[in-house]
């Protein structure tokens, strides 16, 4: 781009970067998906899903950057030492730029965690976690006035969950896999910013902004099987660099609309939880149900964090 230093190579894109043209490649891949998908008005209010790692940080001060008003959420999840870790990163990244942190805290606020919700549930971890965090970061955006829920899904996530749903042909995980979701009743507008960049290019983008991200890996992912889909698509990216960029993007400017876009388009009607109100098809929301059968069990003691790269 320049006769500057290189500090990168994208090899998708076929060319080093220095600090500064990498930094506003980053910046412009967001703005041109935010665009592309018109996920963001420019004085929309915006609530991210901070968890303190290395995306969702990198989300927040690309935002930010952009000219966004947005907050962060952080949820803890009472993940051992790993979540009190998480939350400290999440906490002096908004200090240290004077943003707004919210917080939820599982064990204090909901009156559980993560640990005892899988055990109590015989779920996998990232099953029972991921649907606390669906409902409490709707839940917080919805009652925070927020014109959208942002989340830090990159592309390699995104690629890795698409491989996941093609793999099994889910049609409605394959049509709700769109990067904005919009709002409908009881459901924040989701968007996810992220996904034209890689996260080897997260990370980049963290340490050349000085951002201090948790690299500990969250000790409870064992199981997700997300990580087997994403070094597959790893070891295809090393042989044909735009690989996950072509099968992800190709996707959406394709083949997403064949597909229906989520519940608001199922016969299903969608009725309110007796419990929280949320939009649920039963009368107690799935949330709700996990919740209380983990207020009821013992809860569930982690070892130390265990380091894992
Ligand atoms: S925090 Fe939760 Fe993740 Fe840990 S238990 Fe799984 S979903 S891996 S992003
Ligand atoms: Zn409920």
């Amino acid at each position: 781009m320049c006769r500057g230093d290189a500090v990168i190579d994208v090899r998708r894109h076929n060319a080093n970067f220095c600090e500064e043209h990498f930094l506003r490649l980053c910046r412009d891949q967001v703005a041109k998906a935010i665009k592309d998908a018109s996920m963001l008005e420019p004085d929309d209010r915006v609530l991210v899903a901070v968890s303190g790692g290395k995306d969702s940080l990198a989300l927040w001060d690309l935002l930010v950057a952009l000219g966004y008003q947005v907050d962060g959420l952080y949820l803890g999840l009472g993940i051992g030492g790993y979540s009190d870790a998480s939350g400290e990163h999440a906490r002096r990244f908004a200090a240290e730029r004077g943003l707004h942190l919210r917080e939820v805290d599982l064990r204090a606020d909901e009156g559980f965690d993560v640990p005892t919700a899988a055990e109590a549930t015989r779920r996998v971890p990232c099953s029972a976690c991921g649907l606390s965090k669906r409902h409490l970061f709707d839940r917080a955006a919805l009652e925070g006035g927020y014109d959208a829920l942002a989340t830090g899904h990159n592309l390699d996530d995104e690629a890795a969950v698409l491989l996941g749903n093609v793999l099994r042909w889910q049609d409605d995980a394959l049509g709700r896999q769109r990067p904005v979701l919009e709002a409908r009743p009881g459901f924040p507008r989701k968007v996810k910013p992220l996904v034209r960049l890689g996260e080897r290019e997260t990370a980049a983008y963290c340490v050349l902004r000085g951002i201090d991200y948790q690299v500990e890996e969250c000790p409870m992912a064992a199981g997700n099987r997300h990580l087997g889909l994403k070094e597959a698509l790893n070891a295809m990216e090393r042989g044909s660099p735009g690989t996950k960029h072509a099968f992800y993007h190709g996707f959406l400017d394709r083949a997403v609309d064949r597909f229906a876009p989520g519940e608001d388009d199922s016969p299903v009607a969608l009725g309110a939880c007796d419990r929280c109100g949320a939009p649920t098809t039963g009368e107690v929301c799935a949330y709700c149900r996990v919740a209380e059968r983990a207020r009821e069990a013992e809860p569930v003691a982690l070892g130390p964090t265990r380091r894992t790269r």
